[in-house]
């Protein structure tokens, strides 16, 4: 028990270079608050369950220290040399391991960390980020519109690029997007989808003058048909692609960066199966800290939640998400993130998805802003009683009611596709 209380000092003060975790611990029964620190930073860093003979030279180098607990939060320090650089697998095999499994802890939760700019300069980050409005849809603001054919599944490729994606693009939205479960299915086929949606693209951008483009899946079985899939997007013209992030891996999100730096694309990142280990308050890794290391790596938008749509999402927390990831410094909030410094990664955007319909958008915009973010709405323009075309354009007479401060209800009165939508949903919150 002792060598692991060598790991607890209260005195300790975190050096520049330390990567800082904030953790919440509940220790199992029979386990006292400290041990439970002890383990925790132990067995994140270079200890074992048992006294050893022979030990490095480097002992004390490598060891983290649990330097403050406030009630059920407590702060580890991890020296900078445990971490190799630019890895954010390696950097999660020790915060993010074996520590979730311990016996020692009842729950245990990595709310956030601090990442030191000497860890942040061996990444790239996002290519556009923040900048896609500008650079890609060559807008001022935002927000970027997308849509996901509904049913997410049972298209054909055809059916997907001719008679959703076309309507959506019409109907004024930006960007078609793949579902999370969207790959390369018989009735679908990757490179079916790419060449057919590329065609309607072209033939959408001539007919409505604006820049139009598809997050288009490239989750993939293994690196080299990744690559291969993100080459057929980029041969076919279009400047985004779409990774299942945590699905995929933080190697896959890293060689999805590469790609992306090669090729000048920006990457829409889907977060399914996140809610695996983000959604319980008490144990796992806040949705926060995933999408700090998203950006980091160099994801341009990441999915964060919508507060008031079918799926969870605290205020509270996606408020603090969405600062972390538009500023270059944002300050500590207690509890609930670290301070973080990013010098030159740039600012990336927030995507809020899931649920959301005409009726309920200015809810999300009083949380995001409708500047710098962007806004998916599926079964929302689908499930449009006039058709997809009505729907997509109920959701940018949406956005534009907002922009301009007049009411949905107000600017309905001069705009049917928005009346109609109104007609079918209302004002409800789907859960
Ligand atoms: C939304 C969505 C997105 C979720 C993901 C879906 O469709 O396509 O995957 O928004 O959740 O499959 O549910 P709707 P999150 O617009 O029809 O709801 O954004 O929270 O990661
Ligand atoms: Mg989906």
């Amino acid at each position: 028990m002792s060598q692991y209380l060598d790991f607890v000092n209260f005195k300790y003060k975190p050096k520049k270079n330390d990567i800082v975790c904030l953790f919440r611990v509940e220790p199992a029964k029979g386990i006292s608050m400290k041990e439970a620190i002890a383990r925790v930073a132990s067995e994140s860093s270079s200890g074992t369950w048992t006294t050893l003979k022979q030990k490095p030279k480097l002992l004390n180098k490598v060891k983290a220290y649990a330097f403050n607990c406030d009630k059920e939060y407590v702060k580890v320090a991890y020296p900078r040399i445990i971490v190799e650089d630019g890895s954010v697998p390696g950097l999660m095999s020790g915060i993010g391991g074996n520590i979730f499994g311990m016996k020692a802890v009842k729950n245990l939760r990595l709310v956030d960390a601090e990442l030191p700019l000497d860890y942040i300069k061996y990444f790239k980050g996002a290519v556009y980020g923040r900048e896609a409005i500008k650079k890609i849809f060559k807008r001022k603001n935002g927000p970027i519109t997308s849509v996901v054919p509904k049913p997410k599944l049972g298209y054909t490729a055809r059916e997907h690029a001719e008679k959703v994606a076309y309507a959506v693009w019409k109907g004024g939205i930006d960007c078609v997007k793949d579902d999370e479960n969207l790959t390369n299915q018989k009735f679908n086929r990757f490179e079916e989808r790419v060449k057919l949606l590329s065609k309607f693209r072209d033939k959408a951008e001539k007919e409505t003058g604006n820049v139009k483009d598809a997050f288009i899946n490239v989750t993939s079985p293994n690196l080299k048909e990744l690559e291969r899939r993100i080459k057929i997007i980029h041969n076919h013209d279009f400047k985004y692609f779409m990774l299942d992030v945590v699905v995929s891996g933080f190697t896959a999100v890293g060689t999805a960066c590469e790609l992306a730096h090669d090729y000048k694309m920006a990457i829409h990142g889907h977060r399914a199966m996140q809610a695996m280990f983000t959604k319980n308050p008490k144990h796992g890794m806040s949705m926060l800290f995933l999408s700090k290391l998203l950006r980091l790596i160099g994801v341009d938008q990441i999915h964060t939640g919508t507060v008031i749509g079918k799926l969870e999402g605290n205020e509270k927390e996606i408020i603090a998400m969405k600062e972390m990831l538009m500023k270059n410094e944002v300050n500590e909030i207690e509890n609930l993130r670290l301070r973080q410094k990013w010098g030159r990664i740039k600012p990336v955007l927030s995507v809020s998805s899931g649920g959301l319909h005409p009726g309920i958008l200015p809810l999300v915009f009083d949380i995001y802003g409708t500047t710098d973010i962007v806004l998916q709405v599926g079964g929302g323009t689908q499930g449009h009683p006039d058709g997809i075309e009505a729907g997509a354009r109920a959701v940018i007479q949406s956005i534009e009611a907002y922009k301009q401060g007049i009411s949905l209800d107000k600017y309905a009165k001069t705009h049917k596709e928005l009346r109609r939508a109104l007609d079918k949903w209302g004002f409800e919150k789907p859960i």
